[in-house]
């Protein structure tokens, strides 16, 4: 039987310790102390920063978090070498007990999240309509952190589920800290926030047997939705593209809500909220969006790393859409209700700053996990709606936050807390990290002339306005058109978006279980649009129509609103996207060389695909080593490929099952195709056909052309669509 060794000379207990002094650390109490506090000894050093620069760049010593200086990290106290585990072992135990809790409640909504630091600025002056300085100085530089999120699934699930998409940002303001909690739609499920949890129940995995995760399709979500008429639109826009983006950078995102803006006089015009990508808009399609979640379960976290790594900082622009109460009384619809967006035709959008993201978080928990964004956090110049979801929200976010991050303290979490000054007499609680001074803990107060006061010039006022009524559980009138929005919004989508949407409608409800919750939605759908309820109920094989659902309000028709489209909006650009070059032993040098080349200078980033890592030798006798393995750097994770090959090559990788997906999926995923000769018997065994998509890998400049853009022409071709 082995034996435990005793420690000897070698072993980790008896090695030297590691325990140089710091090159600047003082020793407590050291003689030459000044009485009171001594900053440098006072502040505190935290796992990293401060204490490394205080080493001066030598390793730190490993400490306790009482900064005992630990001599071994490898074993644990023990009676003899075999025998058991000592009690009074505090390093052990403080460090078992620090792992015990490194995890903290997720989000119950948006848990999962990737976040950048950046930056909003100005560009031109809202001053006539509001106070806030954040909307009045051109050109001002405000520090932002922005979070993405899916909504349904678990921090540890997919970035490329069918879901809507978290889109916050938290301005740090001159004025305090301004957060804009969005979406990437503009509309939402239920117009009153009473409804939220029961939303949020149906379509998280379902009580009895845990699952599905991070998906809308199956019963509970959907027996919801059919009965619950107020979210047709919301639900146009979650079975449309927008909910399987390209990218995070890709992305639009918007307010929701109506908010107000108050100027110095107190007057209001009410505002929407609206981020605009630079890089335009793009989607998947949704067989992509399946298959990348095998490719890469964090696909949009890893783009948005390393598009910022690699200094192709993503941006926004920033657009305001402002109307007067009287104008709103003009609408055919109530801008109260969130189910509703306010078109572009009637209020044009302004653009009137940006938002770059240049900056990874130094950490993911201590930033993107303890960020807390909070509606209710504005600024002066800024003010609510009476939006029944908006006023619901502005209890629940600080609410969520005070069970998730552990007490009242988590504003002096450093990603939350404002950079400008702030001061007050809130004390204590757990977590309390700041040392208040003096007597004064109350207001008013006349012993400590520095202690705060309220300033009614500078403060934040709200909204004077004048509300009357019975009170009484009640849902306005002005509430009631469920349709009509839903109608526009699917009449205004090009053919293939509208063939996408049935589709997805077709996909989700094949995976509810129960006939009545199939057949009631259709049944809602047939107040929305009759050809959709038509293709959705053929596309489910449902032998007749269901009955409609009667609806309070028969759909109006509205002029179609251009601006939902996906298609179009598309960037004619390279910048932003990825391209994958296939290659082999024999690969032509020139080819590749010149593809990279123009798909560089075009914006891309290239990547070589080679059945091996180590790469390939090519024509010239270079040995070209890859970026990525085949099986596991499918096409797509590319916007477009080329794929290069000797004709022995071509002939070997036919046979290879994961290169024939590579050049198949790259096909019905509707992307371009670069190919030479050696090339030709692959693309035979994918399957893929000739278009304008498919050129010829000599013709540099076409391929650029044709990568710009999704092959739309080619889905005919593949698909037979609801
Ligand atoms: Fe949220 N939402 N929400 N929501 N929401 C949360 O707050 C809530 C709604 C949104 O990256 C939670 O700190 C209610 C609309 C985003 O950290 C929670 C209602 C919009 C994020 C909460 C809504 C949003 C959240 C969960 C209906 C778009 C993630 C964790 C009345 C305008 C922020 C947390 C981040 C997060 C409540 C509806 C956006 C539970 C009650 C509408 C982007 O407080």
């Amino acid at each position: 039987m082995a034996r435990a060794r005793t420690p000897t000379a070698a072993s980790p207990r008896t090695q030297p310790s590691t325990d140089r002094k710091p090159a600047k650390a003082k020793p407590a109490g050291s003689a030459g102390r000044p009485a009171g506090p001594d900053p440098e000894f006072d502040a505190p050093r935290g796992n990293g920063g401060e204490y490394q620069q205080q080493a001066g760049g030598e390793r730190p010593r490993l400490t306790t978090n009482q900064g005992v200086v630990i001599a071994d990290n490898q074993n644990s106290l023990r009676q003899g070498p075999r025998g058991p585990a000592l009690l009074e072992d505090f390093i052990l135990r403080e460090k078992i007990m620090h792992f015990d809790h490194e995890r903290i409640p997720e989000r119950i909504v948006h848990a999962r999240g990737s976040a950048a630091h950046g930056y909003f600025e100005l560009t031109r002056s809202l001053a006539e309509y509001t106070r806030a300085k954040l909307f009045t100085e051109v050109g001002e530089r405000t520090p932002v952190f922005t979070r993405f999120s899916t909504v349904a699934g678990s921090k540890g699930s997919i970035d490329t589920p069918r879901d809507v998409r978290g889109f916050a940002v938290k301005f740090y303001t001159k004025e305090g800290n301004y957060d804009l909690v969005g979406n990437n739609v503009p509309v939402f499920f239920i117009q009153d926030a009473i409804k939220f949890p029961d939303l949020v129940h149906a379509f998280k995995p379902e009580p009895d047997r845990g699952f599905p995760q991070a998906t809308n399709a199956h019963d509970t979500l959907w027996d919801f939705i059919s009965l619950t008429p107020e979210s047709m639109h919301m639900i146009m826009w979650a079975m449309s593209d927008r909910t399987i983006p390209r990218s995070l950078r890709m992305m639009e995102g918007f307010g929701v809500h109506s908010f107000r803006f108050l100027d110095h006089e107190g007057h209001s015009t009410f505002v929407k909220f609206h981020w605009r990508p630079k890089l335009g808009v793009q989607s998947t399609v949704w067989d992509e969006a399946m298959k990348l979640q095998a490719a890469d379960n964090d696909y949009h976290r890893r783009d948005l790393f390393e598009s910022i790594q690699a200094g192709d900082f993503p941006e926004w622009e920033f657009a305001v859409q402002l109307f007067t109460e009287e104008e709103a009384e003009a609408f055919p619809f109530d801008h109260l209700d969130p189910t509703k967006i306010v078109p572009e035709s009637l209020v044009p959008l302004q653009v009137v700053g940006r938002m770059v993201l240049d900056r990874w978080p130094d950490n993911f928990f201590a930033e993107t996990e303890q960020v807390a964004f909070c509606p209710a956090n504005l600024v002066p110049g800024i003010d609510f709606s009476n939006d029944p979801l908006l006023q619901g929200r502005l209890f629940s976010y600080l609410d969520t936050q005070l069970i998730r991050l552990g007490g009242p303290n988590f504003h002096q979490i450093p990603v939350n807390q404002p950079k400008c000054p702030f001061a007050n007499q809130q004390r204590d609680g757990h977590m309390q990290t700041q040392v208040p001074r003096g007597r004064v803990n109350y207001e008013p107060s006349s012993l400590q002339e520095d202690s705060p006061r309220a300033d009614a010039a500078t403060g934040f006022h709200s909204h004077a306005s004048v509300d009357d009524g019975a009170k009484g559980r009640i849902r306005p009138e002005s509430f009631a058109d469920h349709f009509s929005q839903a109608r526009m919004f699917f009449r205004s989508l090009e053919a293939p978006e509208q063939a996408h949407l049935a589709s997805a409608l077709v996909f989700e409800l094949s995976k509810v279980e129960t006939p009545k919750v199939r057949e009631r939605l259709v049944g809602q759908l047939r107040n929305v649009d009759g050809s959709l309820a038509e293709r959705v109920a053929d596309g489910l094989g449902m032998d007749m129509l269901p009955p409609g659902v009667p609806a309070a309000m028969p759909a109006q028709d509205m002029p179609p609103a251009p601006e939902v489209r996906i298609i179009g909006r598309m960037k004619d650009t390279l910048e932003g996207r990825r391209i994958g070059i296939l290659i082999d032993e024999g690969s032509d040098a020139a080819t590749l060389k010149a593809l990279r080349k123009a798909a560089e200078s075009a914006g891309a980033t290239v990547k070589v695909v080679a059945p091996k890592l180590g790469g390939a030798t090519l024509s010239d006798g270079r040995k070209q080593a890859a970026d990525g393995q085949l099986a596991g750097t499918p096409s797509q994770v590319f916007d477009a490929v080329a794929v290069l090959l000797s004709e022995a090559a071509g002939r070997k990788l036919a046979k290879e099952s994961a290169a024939v997906d590579f050049v198949a999926n790259a096909w019905t995923h509707l992307k371009a195709i670069a190919s030479d000769d050696g090339a030709l018997p692959l693309l035979k065994a994918g399957h893929v056909g000739r278009d304008a998509g498919i050129v010829d890998a000599a013709d540099a400049r076409a391929f650029i052309a044709a990568a710009k853009t999704r092959q739309w022409a080619r889905e005919p071709k593949l698909r037979s669509l609801a």
